[in-house]
């Protein structure tokens, strides 16, 4: 699951999206609607049109003039695709996606302090759960990990030099630690090891 490509233009499209909402609110143009909390008068929501086209696609949920969250239909089908999350110091904590592309949160990535994608996490069971963790660096990715059985054990260890592929690495008897690892080499031809005492030391599957 390579977001990073992916990842970094919408955040950029947020952004711009938000910036609008902002903007135009202090004229209140047409194009944005705001919505009042009825019982405090506080702001609650900013309704936006941000393509023109007639039909609101951006949802700036405030607390007064504070972000809490935004939400962007970037394709028009009337599904939220996007959620960005509003710490109260207005820096984003964190962007969530629909990897389905159907409306319902199932990613969700984190900005490092250098403003790239440090980590982005999965709910690929849509449980609740994140059970797939990547993490990147300078926006490539590094390391990932994963618990592929739902048992909230993490069994799948995956390294990465240049967003490559080096070694995955499995916990196929559920002991806590990898027993057996593919490890390629710069043709993407594996070879398997295995740590069948789990002292840490891998050794060719061929070996007796
Ligand atoms: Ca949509
Ligand atoms: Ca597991």
């Amino acid at each position: 699951m390579r977001l990073i490509h992916a990842l970094v233009p919408i955040l950029v499209v947020a952004q711009a999206s938000m910036s609008a909402c902002v903007t135009k609110n202090d004229a209140l143009t047409p194009q944005v609607e705001p919505v009042y909390d009825t019982t405090t008068g506080k702001l609650r929501l900013l309704q936006y049109d941000s393509n023109g086209d007639g039909k609101i696609d951006t949802w700036s949920y405030m607390n007064g003039s504070q972000v809490v969250r935004i939400e962007v239909d970037r394709d028009g089908d009337g599904r939220v695709d996007q959620w960005q999350y509003y710490e109260g110091s207005q820096k984003v904590q964190k962007v969530g996606f629909s990897m389905r592309g159907d409306g319902k949160e199932d990613a969700w990535s984190y900005l490092g302090s250098d403003g790239t994608i440090a980590r982005v996490e999965f709910s690929p069971r849509r449980d609740g759960k994140v059970s797939r963790i990547e993490h990147y660096e300078n926006g490539a990715l590094t390391r990932a990990e994963e618990d592929t059985d739902g048992d909230d054990r993490i069994d799948k260890w995956e390294t990465y030099r240049e967003s490559r592929l080096l070694v995955v690495a499995y916990d196929t008897t559920h002991r806590g630690s990898p027993d057996r690892r593919i490890v390629y080499d710069a043709d993407a031809n594996g070879r398997v090891e295995v740590d069948l005492k789990g002292t840490g030391h891998f050794v060719s599957s061929y070996l007796p």
